[in-house]
This record gives C-alpha cells, sequence and structure tokens, in this order.
C-alpha cells in the first residue's frame, strides 16, 4: 500500500506513525506555518513532531520535544535576560542548530528534513508542504499575533477573528508533494487542526486541486470527538470561525476533497448527515493512545 498523510504535529504524528507500524509505503506531507525564529534558530515544531515520534524517541507526554530532554541551554538563557516562553531542550537544539546552517547554506528545507529524518532512522518520506517560508498570522480583539506566540506565549486563549497564512500564495509545493498525493492508494488527512495544521497545506498553490483530483481513496479523520478537541484550539477555533463544533462541522471544511470522512464512535449519531454531504463514514474509536491504538485505527482506514 502506498499512503499519504497529511499532518501537522502531535494529531498528525499519531496517525502517521500507525501507518509507519503497518509498514506502508508512507510519505508525510507535514505544515510549516507554524514555524518560528528563535535565538536565530530556524524551527520547525510539526515536522520535528513528526520526526521525533516516527524515530521513537517524542516525549510522550507533550508529544512534541524529545523524552527525557534537559533544559540547561534555557536556563543559562534566562539568566542571560532572555525569553524563555519556548521550552527548546537540549537535545531538540540539535535539530534546530544543524537545519539553520544548512538553510544558512542554501540547502532546501525537504533536503534538510530528510538528511536528519534518515539519520533518525526514520524510514518514511518526511515532506514540508513547501520549501518557501509561509507563516501563520493570527489576529484576534487583542492584536495580531505570530502563531507560536498566539499558541504558546499566549496559550491559545485568544478569540480568533482570522488567519492569515503570510507567504503562501507566492509558496509552491515541495518536490514530492503532488506526486504523493496523485500517486498513493490511500491518502489520510490526519486529525490534525483542520485551520492552523491541514489548512496551511491546502492552501499551497496546486495541492488542493492534486488532492481534488486524486485517485486515491481519500479519507479525513476528525480532531474534535464528542464536540470537543482532545487537545488545543481546534474545537475553540471552529467555533470563533463560525462552524459547527463538531465532527460534522469539520467534514463540511474537507467535503469537496475527500472520499470519507472518520469518525469517533461518540459521534456516531453525526453519520447520517455526514454521509448527505455525499461521503462515506467510517465510525470507530479514533483516541490514540499507545502504539497499538495508532496502529489499528492505520489498519481499519485501509480496510475500508
Ligand atoms: P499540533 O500541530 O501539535 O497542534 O497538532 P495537530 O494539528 O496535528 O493536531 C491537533 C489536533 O489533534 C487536536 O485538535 C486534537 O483534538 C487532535 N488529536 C490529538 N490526539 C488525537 C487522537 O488520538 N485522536 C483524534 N481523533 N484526534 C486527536
Ligand atoms: N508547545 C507548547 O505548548 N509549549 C512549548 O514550550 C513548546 C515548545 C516546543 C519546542 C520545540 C518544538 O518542536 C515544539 C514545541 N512546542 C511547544 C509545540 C509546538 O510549537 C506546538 O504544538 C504547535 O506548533 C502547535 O500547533
Ligand atoms: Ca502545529
Amino acid at each position: 500500500n502506498s499512503v499519504t498523510v497529511l499532518a501537522g504535529g502531535v494529531g498528525g504524528a499519531k496517525l502517521a506513525e500507525g501507518f509507519a507500524r503497518l509498514g506502508d509505503d508512507l510519505t508525510v506531507i507535514v505544515n510549516t506555518a507554524d514555524d518560528a525564529r528563535i535565538y536565530g534558530l530556524a524551527i520547525s515544531p510539526d515536522l520535528d513532531t513528526v520526526m521525533y515520534t516516527l524515530a521513537g524517541i517524542a516525549n510522550p507526554r507533550t508529544g512534541w520535544g524529545i523524552d527525557g530532554d534537559t533544559l540547561a541551554v534555557l536556563d543559562q538563557m534566562r539568566r542571560l535576560g532572555q525569553d524563555t516562553w519556548f521550552t527548546l531542550g537540549d537535545a531538540d537544539l540539535a535539530t534546530h542548530v544543524l537545519r539553520t546552517d544548512r538553510l544558512r547554506r542554501g540547502m532546501p528545507l525537504s533536503t534538510v528534513t530528510a538528511q536528519l529524518a534518515g539519520a533518525l532512522g526514520v524510514r518514511a518520506a518526511l515532506v514540508p508542504m513547501t520549501d518557501d517560508p509561509v507563516a501563520t498570522v493570527v489576529d484576534t480583539p487583542a492584536g495580531r499575533f505570530s502563531f507560536q506566540e498566539y499558541f504558546v506565549a499566549r496559550r491559545h486563549a485568544d478569540t480568533v477573528t482570522a488567519l492569515t497564512f503570510d507567504g503562501v500564495a507566492e509558496a509552491s509545493p515541495a518536490p514530492g508533494v503532488l506526486e504523493a498525493l496523485r500517486e498513493a492508494a490511500v491518502v489520510a488527512i490526519a486529525p490534525s487542526n483542520p485551520f492552523v495544521s491541514v489548512g496551511p497545506i491546502l492552501s499551497v498553490p496546486g495541492v488542493r486541486a492534486a488532492l481534488a483530483s486524486s485517485s486515491a481513496w481519500r479519507v479525513a479523520v476528525s480532531p474534535v470527538i464528542g464536540g470537543a478537541a482532545l487537545k488545543g484550539p481546534a474545537a475553540q477555533m471552529l467555533a470563533d470561525l463560525g462552524h459547527e463544533v463538531s465532527a460534522l462541522g469539520v467534514a463540511r471544511l474537507y467535503a469537496d476533497v475527500i472520499d470519507a470522512m472518520c469518525i469517533d464512535e461518540q459521534d456516531a449519531g453525526l453519520a447520517p448527515a455526514i454521509a448527505d454531504l455525499g461521503l462515506d463514514v467510517v465510525v470507530t474509536n479514533t483516541v490514540m493512545g499507545d502504539g497499538a491504538d495508532r496502529e489499528r485505527l492505520a489498519r481499519e482506514l485501509l480496510a475500508e
């Protein structure tokens, strides 16, 4: 089976791990609109979350960062009077130092990512949505914030009035992205945030059209279960931006580019309304705890 997953960070990484455990020929296309520069270093949180998860070294408590990492550098940054709201672990910093150096030498992000993932033993193809700079900007009643300021520094507490993906109109899909959408047998949209994780990927020129016309079987897994997100601002964003806060609200966002919607058994009652959108509905346990859960969900999707 050749499988392509569209992913943000934590939710994306979990489903990608499920497919990776099945040993499929796997490509993961990852959001880069969360990328930030901190202490001059190029940080790609969603790429690193997927990379560390597939490498088996992710922090299981947070989903991001490296398991067992320490904070000596961050502690020293604080002594040096720096802001330390973004928790960069010592081992994690090695990734950012190497990425920053290679980008500065002119290497595309997709090549940097393939090298880092390869060095960590990741077998799947890990591909950024684009090699070009794209940055999510969040408008709120308190002002305009970069994505990480909104999400981490302000703990995604602000009402979101608008989202802009700066640079996306001028961006091109990274090498392999369109092919992975067109040539896969299955394309899965992970249970990632539809607005700030999947939204940027689908906004890269050519991506939405490639998915819309792909002959792959296309399925999206809802990140909203029982009207709530398992973590993060997905449910709040649905509400703030005027959508129904449910798996049906998510299904409506994707209806024109998917064949099937996978929802949690808690939401079985929404199946008829989702079917009315012209979609097949897969109802199962979509809560992914350990690796076995992730693998089971991936297997169930492939069985459809
Ligand atoms: P981020 O970039 O780290 O914020 O992560 P993503 O955008 O990839 O995923 C965030 C979404 O994942 C949240 O809306 C969660 O509700 C959803 N999520 C996390 N874990 C699970 C899970 O096990 N099952 C489902 N269905 N959704 C999940
Ligand atoms: N998320 C947090 O909520 N707090 C942090 O301090 C934090 C640090 C961090 C460091 C490296 C990295 O790769 C990711 C990190 N994340 C942190 C996660 C990440 O920024 C967010 O989960 C996503 O971008 C939100 O979509
Ligand atoms: Ca993210």
